[in-house]
């Protein structure tokens, strides 16, 4: 038999139950997170947090596999749902841990030490980050992370060596009258089974409170940590910007079809769909950005903000569209646009002879390092090209590309519009792949014509009688000359056009019918400004955009 003294039991019982442990990693973790969302915010300058820094590694690592199934799977919320994902994992991790740490402490040290590698490693390979707040936030996540959780697990064991909270001195002679159902002996308190459950629920619940109190804290230093890192912003500095007015403008606004629940010819930035690999949008601060113009260019040179608010600007509407999107989907918007075109830039940075035309590239690289390039041609065809400042006159919200973008009428965002913009290079066809291109996207990427019903909605009941069917059409650069709609296998019916400023944007349409009772499939399909109908083929978006009619099924009724 196994000697079982009350003292041997007496450190049993200062094991830590599972359940606590659990509770202390997790806790750890989140205050381990929340130092590191601390150090980030005050570093400022935009500085991400090692979720962030994690997040977007991630993001680099599995672009590919994950561009469809994110967009498909948590539209533009992807982000929330990644950043979410990574501190839940985390979380869980660090409850692991702490059951681990309650034998062996140095597992727990351990896990703490991979967790700020991994998040070093990941600052290390970010681009907008610095290598020294990586290191800073990292240290101080492990420490603070190792700490609480040593000091969660021995006030846990001090709370299960005491049976709770409530209990006196153990060395009383007498039993003690509150524990009632307690024993002492030999001078310790030993807990008859069901004894022990009152003081050893009192003990928990000031362990919980403890572990509690220690996740509060870490929220709130959490929440400090990211309005510090808000407060020195491009918000803030966009919020002081005051835009010149554009030198010339591009056709004057148009008015917009008046049909119920059809796209306005103009999306409010509000509205305007968002597609980027950017967790945390990057930070600019204008008394230091500067747009460089460099790579192979004869004169490179670099403009200030004000530099560039100061040169001959153009105002054009364009529509911009994500090869992500669907038919049918709303990755697409149309905005008036103010900038610089790129011709003037490219000419004043001098493209050498042997990279005019389809043999040169031009690459926008971003200031988290995300890139996208066309052919030298397309700057230089005539077509609407502009380094752009100002979105629906406003300055350039901090999501859609602050201080500056690119926007080329007729080519999907992936190869093109490169949003907060460092440099625009000039380099061979040949010699450079954008972002996408590695990631299994083709490396040309003209918008394909497409059409979208907006109204009626899918599946929607209807009264049989005049009904307007009406929605959006798109080839960029190309217009649309056409649009027609087909109920069931009928006919195809030209539908009515709104105004348009150019051949860059959408075109609104709209079809009278008379709807008569029954299931009914309503399908459009446009013809662009070269008289090419759009394909009724079914292509998914990867590798160059998809194709396709849109249809919809409407159930009309007897009135
Ligand atoms: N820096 C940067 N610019 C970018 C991207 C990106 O991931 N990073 N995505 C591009 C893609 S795929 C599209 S469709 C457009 C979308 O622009 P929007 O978010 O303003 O609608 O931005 C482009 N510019
Ligand atoms: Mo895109």
């Amino acid at each position: 038999m196994h000697q079982d003294t009350a003292t041997a039991r007496a450190s049993r019982a200062a094991v830590v139950p599972r359940g606590w442990a659990a509770g202390a990693g997790f806790a750890a973790a989140a205050a381990a997170l929340a130092a590191g969302e601390l150090v980030a915010g005050v570093a400022g300058g935009g500085q991400p947090s090692p979720v962030a820094v994690v997040g977007s590694a991630f993001i680099d690592r599995f672009a590919a596999s994950l561009k469809e199934v994110a967009v498909a799977l948590f539209g533009t919320n992807d982000k929330a749902a990644l950043v979410v994902g990574i501190v839940v994992i985390s979380l869980a991790l660090g409850a692991l841990l702490g059951v681990a740490a309650r034998r062996r402490f140095a597992v727990g040290v351990s896990g703490f030490v991979v967790f700020g590698a991994v998040g070093f490693q990941s600052y290390r390979t970010d681009e907008l980050a610095r290598t020294a707040t990586g290191l800073v936030a990292s240290l101080a996540a492990v420490a603070v992370g190792i700490s609480v959780l040593w000091a969660l697990l021995s006030r846990a064991r001090v709370l299960v060596a005491g049976f709770g909270v409530a209990v006196p001195p153990v060395e009383a002679a007498e039993p003690v009258p509150s524990v009632v159902d307690g024993v002492a002996v030999g001078g310790r308190l030993e807990a008859a089974p069901t004894s022990a459950m009152v003081p050893m629920a009192v003990a928990r619940r000031a362990f919980l409170a403890t572990s509690a109190a220690v996740v509060a804290a870490a929220g709130v230093a959490a929440t400090v940590g990211r309005r510090l890192a808000s407060a020195g912003s491009s918000e803030a500095a966009r919020s002081k910007v005051v835009l010149p007015r554009p030198t010339s403008s591009g056709p004057a606004a148009v008015p917009s079809l008046e049909v119920a629940r059809v796209s306005p010819y103009i999306t409010p930035n509000e509205d305007f769909y968002r597609i980027d690999t950017a967790l945390t949008v990057p930070q600019v601060d204008l008394a230091t950005w500067r747009l460089r113009f460099g790579g192979r260019a004869e004169r490179p040179f670099e403009l200030t903000y004000d530099d560039l608010l100061a040169l001959e600007s153009v105002e054009e509407t364009v529509t911009l569209s994500c090869v992500s999107n669907r038919v049918g989907g709303d990755l697409v918007g149309n905005a008036v646009w103010q900038g610089v075109p790129l011709g003037v830039l490219l000419e004043r940075a001098g493209v050498p002879e042997g990279l005019r035309g389809s043999t040169g590239q031009v690459v926008g690289r971003s200031l988290d390092g995300w890139t996208a390039g066309f052919p030298m041609d397309v700057a230089t065809d005539g077509r609407v090209a502009m380094v752009a400042y100002a979105m629906n006159g406003e300055p350039l919200p901090v999501r859609h590309g602050f201080p500056a973008r690119l926007v080329v009428a007729g080519l999907y965002g992936y190869v093109s519009a490169t949003k907060w913009l460092d440099t625009i290079e000039v380099t061979g066809w040949d010699d450079f792949d954008g972002y996408w291109v590695p990631r299994g996207w083709s490396k040309e990427g003209p918008i394909k014509t497409m059409s979208r019903i907006d109204v009626p909605g899918g599946g929607a009941e209807l009264k049989a009688g005049l009904v307007d069917v009406a929605g959006v059409a798109w080839a960029p650069s190309r217009g649309i000359s056409t649009v027609e709609v087909r109920i069931d296998d009928g006919p195809w019916r030209q539908c009515e056009l709104g105004e348009v400023a150019s051949e860059n944007t959408w075109v609104q349409w709209r079809y009278r019918w008379r709807a008569p009772v029954g299931d009914r499939r309503i399908t459009v399909r446009a013809t662009d400004g070269d008289g090419e109908t759009q394909t009724p083929v079914v292509a998914a978006p990867a590798p160059d955009g998809a194709t396709g009619w849109h249809s919809r099924t409407v159930k009309v009724s007897a009135d």
